[in-house]
C-alpha cells in the first residue's frame, strides 16, 4: 500500500517512476469522487446536442435569452477555421452538424452575413447543401418549415402494432433507435410547423437530384424496394385508416410514457428524450403535464456550465456515464493496490449496489423467462440495463469482498441469459441482429441494431472466467465467437471504443482469463499488431478516421487511454518485461501532468462508428491507473 498511501511530489526535472505516477494519479482520481460514492466524468460529444436543445426550446416556446446566449457562445467556440463543425476533436467538418449549428446561431441572433456564418454556409454549400444532410437534421428543419415533410422518408406510427416476429417491429431495432423512432413516427405524422423569422436559402444548393431518395435505385435492390415502399407509405399517410391511426398514436404515447425514467429522461440519452417531449407535446400534453414537466426539469441535470474568458458557456451532455465511470474507477483503485476496505471503494460499492436494476425492461421481450439483474450506464435507466456495464460492475465488485454477493449472482445470471444465439453479446438486447432495419432510407445515421460486438463479448467472457465459469458452454461459445471475430491482421474491431486498440485491449485479457495460452497464435498475432502500431514516442493512439478508412487503423497521436488499453493487453499476455511495455509505461509517466492527471483532447469513446463519438473525461485516468497498477503488480 506504500505505492499509493503517500502523494509523491513531482520532481520537475527528474522523470517520474511508474510508482510515483500511479500514486499521483490515484490521489487525483480520489479527489474526483462525489461524496455520494460515484464518479462521473464529463461526456463530450458535439454541438448538435446544443443546437437541438435551442431548437427544442424554441419549438416549445420556452427558450430564454440567457440559455440561448450561453449555448451560442459554446457553439461559436467550437467552430473550425474552415467555418464548419466536426463531431470529434481534430476531426473534419461534418455537414449535418454544421447546418444545425448554423441554424442555432441564427436563432441566437447572429446575422447570416456575419463572417463566421458566411463561412459556415460556404462549407455547407460546398458539401452538398442541406439537401445532403441526414434525415434527423431535415426533420428538425421540417419542424420549422425549412424543409418539406413530403421530402422525408416516412415511418408510420402503426409499426407500434407489429408483433415481435414481424419485420420492423420496434423490438427489431437497437434500444436507442427504438426509443427514438417511436416518438418520431408521431412527430412525422403530425407534421408540425413552427415558423422562424429567418430562412435557410444560404444553405441550399438547389440540387435535389443529389439526394439519394431522388435518384431511384433499381427495384430489385433493397434501396429500390424501400424507395418504392416509402412512396406507398407517404400515400397511405395521406389517407390512413382513421381509427387505426388514432389507436396507433394512442398506443405509441402509452409506450413512451411507460418508459420515462425517474429523473424524467428517456433512456438516459438525448435523442429519445427530446423527441419524446416533442411527440407528447404535439399529442396535446401541456407543458404542465407531470411527464413533460419532469422531462424538461430533468434536462437541466444534463447541462454543463463553465465560465470562460468570453463569459459563461452552456453545453448539453448526450448521455451520462456514472455507473460506467464508477465501476472502472473501482477496478482502477483496486489494481493500484488500494485495499478493498478503503472508504472510497466502500462508498462506491454501496452506491453501485443501489444502482442494480431489479425490474424487467425491453430486453425481456427477447428473453421472457430471464429474471432481472444487472446495471445500466446512467443514473436512471431501469428499462435498458446493458451487458457491458453489468460485466464491468461485477468485475469490480467481486473483488471488494461483499458480505452479500446476491446482486453479483443475479448480474452473472442475467449476462448468461443475454447471450445471443451466435455465442456473442450485444450491449442492450439478445439477438438484435435483423439487418433489414438498416436498409430503410430513414436510417442514414448511426447504428440502428445492436448485434454482438467483440468488446462487449470480451467483457462478459472476462467476468464469466473470473467467476470460475470458463469451462462452461456459455463462456466457451463466447470464446469461440471472439476467436472467429479476430481481424485478418490480428486485431479486433472496437464497437464502443476507438478502435482496434480498444478491441485488442478488451479481448486479449478476456481470452487469457478464459484459459487461452499466451503463446497461442491468436494472442501472438494481437501482440504483434500492438508492437507494429506503437508510436515512436512509446504510446499508442488511433484516430477516429480508422472507422472510415482502414489505413488509419492503429495510427494516430498517442493518448493516455489508448496507451493504457494496449498495455492491458500486453500485460495480460505476459509481456511485462518487454520493450513495448517499458516504452508504453514510460510514455504514461512522461506525459502525466503535475496534478496526476493526463490531458486527452482526443475522443477515444465510440457512440456509433463513423457517426458519433464521445470524449469520456475519466478514460484518461481510470485506464492508465489500471495499466500502471497491473504493471507494478506484475513486477518480477
Ligand atoms: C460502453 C457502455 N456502452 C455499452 C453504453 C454506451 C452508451 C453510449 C451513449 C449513447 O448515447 C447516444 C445514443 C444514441 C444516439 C443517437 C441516435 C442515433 C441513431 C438513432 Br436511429 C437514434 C439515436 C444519436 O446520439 C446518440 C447518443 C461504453
Amino acid at each position: 500500500m506504500t505505492r499509493t498511501s503517500s502523494i509523491v511530489d513531482s520532481m520537475a526535472s527528474q522523470p517520474r517512476s511508474a510508482a510515483q505516477a500511479l500514486a499521483a494519479a490515484v490521489a487525483d482520481l480520489r479527489e474526483r469522487q462525489d461524496p455520494r460514492g460515484w464518479w462521473k466524468g464529463d461526456l463530450d460529444t458535439n454541438v448538435t446536442m446544443d443546437a437541438e436543445d435551442l431548437l427544442l426550446r424554441e419549438f416549445l416556446s420556452i427558450r430564454t435569452a440567457g440559455e440561448t446566449e450561453e449555448a451560442a457562445r459554446w457553439i461559436r467556440s467550437q467552430q473550425r477555421d474552415d467555418g464548419s463543425w466536426a463531431v470529434y476533436y481534430g476531426g473534419p467538418g461534418e455537414l449535418s452538424t454544421t447546418v444545425e449549428a448554423w441554424v442555432a446561431l441564427r436563432l441566437a441572433g447572429d446575422p447570416a452575413d456575419a463572417p463566421h456564418l458566411a463561412r459556415a454556409a460556404e462549407f455547407v454549400r460546398a458539401n452538398g447543401g442541406l439537401e445532403r444532410t441526414r434525415v434527423f437534421t431535415r426533420i428538425w428543419l421540417a419542424m420549422f418549415g425549412l424543409w418539406s415533410w413530403e421530402d422525408l422518408p416516412h415511418l408510420p406510427p402503426e409499426l407500434i402494432f407489429f408483433p415481435k416476429w414481424f419485420p420492423f417491429n420496434v423490438y427489431d431495432w437497437g434500444c436507442w433507435a427504438r426509443q427514438t423512432i417511436v416518438p418520431l413516427t408521431i412527430v412525422c405524422t403530425l407534421r408540425p410547423m413552427h415558423s422562424l423569422p429567418f430562412g435557410v436559402d444560404e444553405l441550399r444548393t438547389g440540387s435535389a437530384a443529389l439526394r439519394p431518395e431522388a435518384a431511384p435505385a433499381p427495384p430489385w435492390t433493397w434501396a429500390g424496394l424501400f424507395q418504392r415502399t416509402d412512396r406507398v407509405l407517404h400515400a397511405y399517410s395521406r389517407r390512413p385508416v382513421r381509427l387505426l391511426r388514432r389507436a396507433a398514436m394512442r398506443r405509441a404515447a402509452e409506450w413512451i410514457l411507460a418508459r420515462q425514467e425517474a429523473d424524467g429522461c428517456w433512456g438516459g440519452i438525448q435523442p429519445p428524450w427530446v423527441y419524446s417531449l416533442l411527440a407528447l407535446h404535439l399529442l396535446g400534453y401541456s407543458l404542465d403535464h407531470p411527464s413533460l414537466r419532469a422531462g424538461l426539469a430533468g434536462l437541466e441535470g444534463f447541462v454543463l456550465r463553465e465560465k470562460t474568458p468570453d463569459g459563461w458557456v452552456r453545453r448539453l451532455e448526450a448521455c451520462q456515464s456514472p455507473v460506467w465511470d464508477t465501476c472502472l474507477a473501482v477496478t482502477a483503485l483496486l489494481d493500484a493496490g488500494v485495499p478493498a476496505e478503503d472508504l472510497a471503494v466502500a462508498r462506491a460499492s454501496d452506491w453501485l449496489l443501489g444502482e442494480e436494476i431489479t425490474v424487467r425492461g425491453d430486453w425481456s421481450v427477447r428473453r421472457p423467462g430471464l429474471a432481472p439483474g444487472g446495471w445500466a450506464f446512467e443514473f436512471h435507466n431501469d428499462t435498458y440495463p446493458d451487458t457491458d456495464d453489468t460485466a464491468e460492475v461485477v468485475l469490480a465488485l467481486r473483488r471488494v469482498g461483499l458480505k452479500d454477493r446476491s446482486a453479483l449472482d443475479r448480474g452473472v445470471a442475467w449476462l448468461i441469459g443475454m447471450q445471443s444465439k451466435d455465442g456473442g453479446w450485444g450491449a442492450f438486447d439478445a439477438d438484435n441482429t435483423r439487418t433489414l432495419c438498416t436498409k430503410l432510407p430513414f436510417c442514414d445515421f448511426g447504428e440502428v441494431i445492436d448485434p454482438p460486438s467483440a468488446d462487449v463479448t470480451a467483457h462478459v467472457v472476462e467476468v464469466l472466467a473470473a467467476e470460475g465459469l470458463a469451462d462452461g458452454v456459455v463462456c466457451r461459445r463466447g470464446v469461440q465467437w471472439l476467436l472467429a471475430a479476430q481481424e485478418p491482421d490480428g486485431s479486433w474491431f472496437g464497437r464502443w471504443g476507438a478502435n482496434y486498440v480498444y478491441g485488442i485491449g478488451g479481448v486479449v485479457p478476456a481470452l487469457i482469463a478464459a484459459g487461452i495460452p499466451a503463446d497461442s497464435l491468436c494472442i501472438r498475432r494481437a501482440i504483434r499488431w500492438l508492437e507494429q502500431h506503437q508510436n515512436d514516442d512509446g504510446g499508442w493512439g488511433e484516430d477516429l478516421r480508422s472507422y472510415d478508412n482502414r489505413a488509419w487503423a492503429g495510427r494516430g497521436e498517442s493518448t493516455a487511454s489508448q496507451t493504457a488499453w494496449a498495455l492491458l493487453a500486453l500485460l495480460a499476455a505476459g509481456q511485462r518485461s518487454s520493450d513495448a511495455v517499458e516504452r508504453g509505461v514510460r510514455w504514461l509517466c512522461d506525459t502525466q501532468r503535475p496534478d496526476g492527471s493526463w490531458d486527452e483532447a482526443q475522443f477515444t469513446g465510440t457512440g456509433f462508428p463513423g457517426d458519433f463519438y464521445i470524449n469520456y473525461h475519466l478514460y484518461r485516468m481510470v485506464f492508465p491507473i489500471t495499466a500502471l497498477g497491473r504493471y507494478l503488480e506484475a513486477a518480477p
